[in-house]
């Protein structure tokens, strides 16, 4: 990075606000910062502060994460993760480059509205019956065009160049919830079905630049039910 960005940078005040549980969205900021030494302030705020000022003007879109830097405040995890990962460099200049890494934001967004209302549900019996068709058929669908995706980048090593982007940190980060064994009910059975994007993400489970983070061992310690 070159050293007038990296001085601006340490003189901005970053800050990563989310709920106190490890999430996708959050966590691919977070993996992002620290692998370029990025300082930022991680804040946690509780569900009642939120739903409190969930219509403020401190939270755009009356979600979370948010992202502020100095008094500018980011929402929205696909403009997060862009911003993070070109502060970082983990970000293509590349049009077509910037294209791929897009899809792989997108695809993350779009399987986490398939999952979530099943993570809401507090029916047990309607919710096991949500979970058996994402189980069944809808996770398989969209972990099969994911690895389709893969497999038409054609390389062997990272997800869509040559060279390590925030894409590897959010398909790790996606696959991990869904294999991890947390989501209930869920068993993609990858190794078996999906044998390309399992050794991908064998790959990027036992890459340096993931495993000797601080963050990625919070990750693997906090997995919770959801
Ligand atoms: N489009 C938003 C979605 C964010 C989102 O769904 N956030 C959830 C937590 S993971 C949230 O804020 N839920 C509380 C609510 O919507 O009231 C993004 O991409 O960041």
């Amino acid at each position: 990075m070159i050293s007038s960005l990296k001085k601006l940078l340490q003189k901005n005040n970053l800050r990563l606000v989310y709920f106190d549980f490890p999430f996708w969205r959050v966590d691919i900021c977070r993996l992002t910062l620290e692998i370029a030494n990025i300082k930022y302030k991680n804040v946690v705020i509780s569900k009642k502060y939120f739903l409190k000022n969930k219509k403020t003007q401190e939270f755009p879109f009356g979600q979370l994460p948010i992202l502020t830097v100095n008094n500018t405040i980011i929402s929205q995890t696909s403009a997060m993760i862009r911003y993070c990962g070109k502060l970082a460099n983990l970000y293509p200049n590349d049009p077509m480059e910037c294209a791929l890494v897009d899809q792989v934001i997108d695809f993350a967004n779009d399987i986490t509205y398939l999952i979530s209302p099943s993570i809401r549900e507090k029916n047990q019996k309607i919710k096991n019956l949500k979970r058996k068709k994402l189980n069944d058929i809808i996770l398989p669908e969209w972990i099969n065009y994911l690895e389709r995706f893969f497999i038409n980048n054609n390389l062997n090593s990272y997800f869509v160049t040559e060279k390590f982007t925030v894409s590897d940190l959010i398909v790790w980060r996606i696959l991990l919830w869904l294999t991890s064994g947390k989501l209930e009910n869920v068993d993609l059975k990858i190794e078996q079905r999906f044998p390309r994007l399992n050794k991908y993400f064998k790959f990027i489970s036992n890459n340096s630049t993931v495993i000797n983070l601080k963050e990625y061992s919070k990750i693997m310690k906090n997995q919770i039910n959801l």
